[in-house]
């Protein structure tokens, strides 16, 4: 159904990407406190919280998602998530794990890049005490940008040529200089919207041509910072310097390891925790629950400390957070196609909503069944309470994102 939204998890080494992957899902991706813990990508699902529509209408109880979950009215839509291997300053010249770790990141929809916000790893990944984690944003937009920039100039001299000799437009030459980045027309065409008064490209200089490759990062790039390891007493001058600095970017406080801690101690049932909030029961707090195993005083201490750390503090350990601020910034809507729009069930049974797809808002309604069934002929798309929807008629959060297709007999190959 569709392609998948991939999130890719970048930062140097030993920021706590794959702690954070870990915490997001069931992954077990090995952590070291090392650099290059990791090399191949690891893939893994995360779920994206969000408001089930079966809430909207009071059907929790008939609620049973295809895939992902829904709890109460709280369901997780899958997301693709990519643990990338650690980027050293120069990795576009081939340092560390380079142009590997480079190329792997062009099938993402969306970076979270993981900030080792306390301090005590320097550019490398390496143990220290007082880094400054401000240098780490700038150089791995910096990384990326040498990447593209790199790139395209190497062969630029040829490209122009082609491009005036076969007078294409520029969106077709870009379009295949910048294809290999998993980009499609459209979101070229965004990029080059982004530059007032964009010169012909035969008289673009280089201060033309890193405009373009910014303004593409912006559009295939767009970035999450996750402040991690916000346990650290030194973490939080440093994040006041970062959202100084940064006041624009979406930023999100984490403690990765918390969530990765928690979460086990749920598995052994020793607290109850809804992820995402500050609320943590152990025995204590719930005497009467018999699933509960007691705690000793060194585990009490320790989640103490966590509540004392990090929950009560920043009022999450911030994972489920950054899912949520990706798809804040890649402006996803939940879409529910269902079979039958007056009881929202599915081909078959009585639950209700089983699928769910994240689609930017602002999509018309036709590209969404274009994308749930392929080239298909519609007669009709109705929306709750039977209503028709025209095929432009776009998608918004709780507009249009309930949505039957009236296929014309016969239409699907
Ligand atoms: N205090 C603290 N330490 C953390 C946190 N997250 C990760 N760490 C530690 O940081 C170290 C590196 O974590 P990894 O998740 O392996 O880092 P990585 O970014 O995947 O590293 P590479 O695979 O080498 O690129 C480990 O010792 C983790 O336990 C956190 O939230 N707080
Ligand atoms: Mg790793």
């Amino acid at each position: 159904m569709g392609r998948e939204i991939v999130i890719g998890l970048v930062g140097k080494p030993s920021s706590g990407k794959s702690t954070t992957l870990n915490s997001l899902t069931d992954a077990n991706a090995k952590v070291g406190a090392f650099p290059f813990t990791t090399i191949d990508p690891n893939k893994a699902t995360g779920y994206l919280e969000i408001d089930c529509a079966c809430k909207r209408f009071n059907k929790q109880d008939k609620c049973k998602p295809n895939y992902g979950y829904c709890r109460n009215g709280k369901r997780g839509v899958p997301m693709m998530l990519l643990d990338v291997a650690g980027l050293v300053p120069n990795a576009h010249l081939g340092r560390g794990l380079g142009n590997k770790f480079l190329g792997d990141l062009t099938e993402a929809d969306c970076l979270i890049h993981i900030v080792d916000a306390s301090g005590t790893t320097d550019a490398e990944g390496k143990a220290t005490r007082g880094y400054d984690p401000l240098n780490d944003i700038e150089w791995l937009q910096n990384e990326i940008f040498e990447w593209i920039m790199g790139n395209l100039k190497e062969r630029w001299g040829s490209v122009v040529r082609k491009h005036v000799g076969t007078k294409q437009t520029t969106l077709e030459t870009l379009r295949q200089q910048l294809g290999g980045y998993v980009a499609n027309t459209k979101l070229i065409a965004q990029a080059l919207d982004i530059i007032p008064n964009l010169p012909p490209l035969q008289d673009w200089d280089d201060e033309m041509l890193g405009n373009v490759v910014r303004a593409f990062m912006q559009v295939k790039f767009p970035t999450v910072l996750s402040l991690n390891k916000m346990d650290h007493p030194d973490s939080d001058k440093n994040v006041s310097k970062i959202i100084l600095k940064y006041p624009k970017s979406k930023a999100v406080l984490c403690s990765s390891i918390t969530e990765v801690f928690l979460r086990k101690l749920v598995a052994q049932n020793f607290i109850k925790y809804d992820p995402g909030t500050e609320f943590v029961d152990t025995k204590e707090d719930l005497p009467d629950d018999a699933s509960l195993k007691p705690l000793d005083e060194k585990l009490k201490n320790r989640i103490e400390n966590i509540r004392d750390l990090v929950l009560y503090r920043f009022g999450s350990t911030g994972v489920v957070q950054l899912l949520q601020a990706a798809a804040e910034l890649l402006q996803l809507v939940p879409v529910y196609p269902v079979r039958n729009i007056h009881n929202f069930t599915g081909n078959s049974g009585d639950f209700v909503f089983r699928d769910c797809l994240l689609v930017k808002k602002g999509t018309p309604v036709i590209s969404v069944a274009r994308k749930i069934m392929g080239d298909v002929t519609i007669a009709a798309i109705e929306g709750v309470g039977g209503i028709r929807i025209g095929e432009e008629d776009t998608v918004d959060v709780g507009k249009n994102d309930i949505l039957s297709f009236k296929l014309v007999p016969g239409s699907r190959n």
